[in-house]
């Protein structure tokens, strides 16, 4: 049974259960597309949802059977972005992608009906993406003027290999949750009565598994692509798990006790 903590918010819906996160955008009369509202509300539940000790999994979906998100609602996008209600024009999906991949928690893309546009690079970024049987994949960019040469272009390169991610851009087709699979875009295709049964399933297997390993796995995979800051997360885990050690430890004792420290008995490892 699902806690409901939607309640700062207008454009999402926020749930927690037994460990698992559930951050659903709730604007079904538009397929779910986002405006820079409901980004920056996404942004503030996946922050409580990393600094909440008691979840280890997050999943993003859409509301309703017609849409996990359609990407930027084009009716406020202005001359330089997605306009708010100051007028403010942003492109603060960018921030969530990149939040996405840092989050040491996994996180899973639970898909029903479309993943298109900037809401098809929502998906790819997550860890995983469970697709129901109705399920719809694709890119529009070039044919309503926008295109993100980001994460979108050579992470999904990276996932769905160089020919097929040109194609995918190139032609702004759609593809079936079967098409999806087969070219590893998404981890598995279930009935839609199915989905977010199945999603839970694959979150509680993963919240059996060490969380230290889950974390340094998700930087390890994201080392690779993301450059410095790649880098940074991975061996920010390296530092934190230093940290844990009698040897790291003997670093800072020696230091606040104004002695020397004695890393003498800390053996070297071949
Ligand atoms: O590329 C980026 C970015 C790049 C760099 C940095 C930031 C970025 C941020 C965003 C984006 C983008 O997302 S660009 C791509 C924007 N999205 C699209 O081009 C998809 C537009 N929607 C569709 O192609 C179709 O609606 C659909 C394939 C998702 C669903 O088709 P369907 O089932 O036939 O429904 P449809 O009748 O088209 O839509 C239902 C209602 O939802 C329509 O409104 P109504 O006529 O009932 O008043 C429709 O206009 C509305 N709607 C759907 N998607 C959007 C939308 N309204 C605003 N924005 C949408 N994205």
């Amino acid at each position: 049974e699902w806690a409901d903590c939607s309640e700062p918010y207008s454009d999402i819906l926020y749930h927690k259960a037994e460990g698992i996160a559930k951050i659903t955008i709730n604007r079904p009369e538009v397929r779910n597309a986002f405006r820079p509202k409901t980004v920056k509300e996404m942004i503030h539940a996946l922050a409580d949802a990393r600094f909440d000790a008691d979840i280890g999994v997050v999943i993003f979906t859409g509301q309703g059977n017609m849409a996990f998100c359609s990407g930027g609602d084009q009716r406020v996008r202005g001359d330089a972005g997605y306009q708010d209600d100051e007028g403010v024009h942003h492109l603060n999906v960018l921030d969530l992608q990149k939040d996405i991949r840092s989050c040491p928690k996994p996180i899973i893309a639970m898909v029903a009906g479309y993943a298109i546009g900037g809401g098809h690079v929502l998906h790819l970024v997550c860890d995983l993406t469970i697709a129901a049987e109705n399920a719809r994949f694709g890119q529009t960019g070039p044919k309503v003027g926008s295109f993100d040469g980001g994460f979108g272009a050579s992470y999904m390169a990276s996932v769905v290999g160089q020919k097929k991610a040109r194609e995918i851009w190139l032609l702004c087709r759609q593809y079936d949750a079967r098409q999806a699979l087969d070219m590893g875009l998404v981890n598995t295709v279930v009935a839609l009565e199915q989905l977010e049964q199945e999603t839970v399933n694959w979150a509680r297997d993963i919240l059996k598994h060490s969380p230290l390993a889950l974390r340094t796995l998700k930087s390890a995979f994201n080392a690779g692509l993301d450059g410095q800051s790649g880098i940074q997360e991975l061996a920010g885990n390296a530092t934190m798990m230093f940290y844990m050690t009698e040897e790291g430890q003997e670093g800072r004792d020696a230091y606040l006790q104004k002695r020397h420290p004695d890393f003498k008995k800390f053996v070297r490892k071949p």
